[in-house]
């Protein structure tokens, strides 16, 4: 995988870049639609390509583990071709997943055991075997195991926490230079910064990771529930020690003031399923602010979701139209929200991209955040 530096912000840490990867080239920075099974819950791949102009999708190992399986998965030819999506796909670890979703885990030094949320089946997920899922899912990246300590951790819980999750990582690479990719493409690692919000950590965990020489870091235990400005005194602390000609990816951001602020800090990756799931619930992320398109209010706004932005989707339905079918229940209401919100995302990027290169994203930045804020 190679990243180039195309363009940085002169009054704050923002980049433009372009990443290559064996399923295409992305221009940072970026946004991911989360696809944890898959599929980017109530979108199509068409939708993806053409509405949304979605150009890197995430996967989840615990999921895909658990279903359909890497028996399944190996015997399509890897994730993209059993979905079939072209673009490149960036698989999280399990990690995570793990501590967020699974019974009963007990975390050991050789992994974490845990049961399945699906049918309570018994697991363990170990920094080798968590590789070989990978492998097998066929990521373009992959990410290596890690702990992500809750918030609020004590000192001496996170200092541990972050040493297994170095020792972890090595394992990972260790056992990526062991295997070969199965598909016939190669695969990125990116290991993960944690540290939870001790300071001393985060800078000792940023300076091992950037040791490591790897394509991309990425930055993970963030948005965990700690106050918004420590996320971003935490952000902007961890890029400073990470290199400068490596992609740096954000796990778990955004609402879309978020992820301006940790743009303008040095990042340029960025997943959440914020636009989804809020999508799924009548949140809408649009150009004039945040839309509870439930509210009576919207009954008789027969104006469109958002004129800002080049989507057939967000141009097309009105809001009046997108409350009816929210209030009458209708699985078009979500698909139409969520295509909606990804739309609006992948656009604001692309907007931070164009004004980095341009030379003007702070004052643009600065002037953005309210208006994204804006309760309508
Ligand atoms: N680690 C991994 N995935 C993640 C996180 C992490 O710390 C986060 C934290 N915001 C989201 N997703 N592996």
């Amino acid at each position: 995988m190679e990243f180039e530096l195309q363009a940085q912000d002169s009054a704050s840490s923002a980049r433009a870049g372009k990443m290559t990867t064996a399923h295409g080239e992305i221009e940072t920075p970026i946004f991911m639609p989360v696809g944890t099974v898959g599929s980017v819950k109530a979108v199509t791949h068409e939708q993806l390509i053409k509405e949304v102009k979605a150009e890197i999708i995430l996967g989840n190992t615990y999921h895909l583990y658990l279903r359909p399986g890497t028996e399944v998965l190996k015997a399509a030819g890897g994730l993209h071709k059993f979905a079939g999506w072209p673009r490149p796909i960036l698989t999280d670890s399990g990690g995570y997943q793990v501590f967020s979703l699974a019974a009963n885990r007990k975390i050991k030094e050789e992994g974490v055991v845990f049961q399945s949320h699906i049918d309570g089946s018994r697991h363990l997920f170990t920094p080798e075997n968590v590789v070989d899922t990978q492998r097998a899912i066929g990521a373009d990246i992959i990410m290596a195991f890690d702990e992500c300590p809750p918030y609020p951790s004590e000192y001496t819980y996170a200092k541990n926490s972050m040493e297994l999750t170095h020792r972890w990582l090595a394992r990972c690479v260790k056992h990526m230079s062991d295997t070969e990719p199965l598909y016939g493409y190669d695969q990125a690692l990116f290991p993960i910064v944690q540290g939870s919000t001790y300071r001393d950590l985060r800078k000792i965990s940023a300076e091992f990771i950037a040791s490591m020489g790897a394509d991309g870091n990425a930055i993970g235990g963030l948005s965990v529930g700690e106050p918004e400005e420590m996320m971003y005194e935490l952000c902007a602390l961890t890029c400073e020690y990470l290199p400068q000609d490596k992609p740096r990816y954000l796990m778990g951001v955004g609402t879309p003031w978020n992820i301006l602020e940790n743009i303008s800090l040095g990042v340029d990756m960025f997943d959440c399923v914020m636009p989804t799931r809020n999508g799924r619930n009548g949140m809408l992320f649009t150009s004039k602010g945040v839309v509870n398109i439930r509210n009576k209010k919207w009954a008789t706004d027969f104006s469109v979701i958002d004129d800002g932005i080049d989507c057939y989707t967000s141009n097309y339905y009105s809001k009046g139209y997108l409350r009816h079918l929210f209030i009458a229940g209708e699985i078009l209401a979500m698909q139409i929200a969520s295509i909606h919100n990804l739309a609006f995302y992948l656009h604001l990027v692309k907007q931070a991209r164009e004004h980095i290169i341009a030379g003007d994203f702070t004052s643009w930045k600065n002037e953005m955040i309210p208006l994204l804020k804006t309760r309508l």
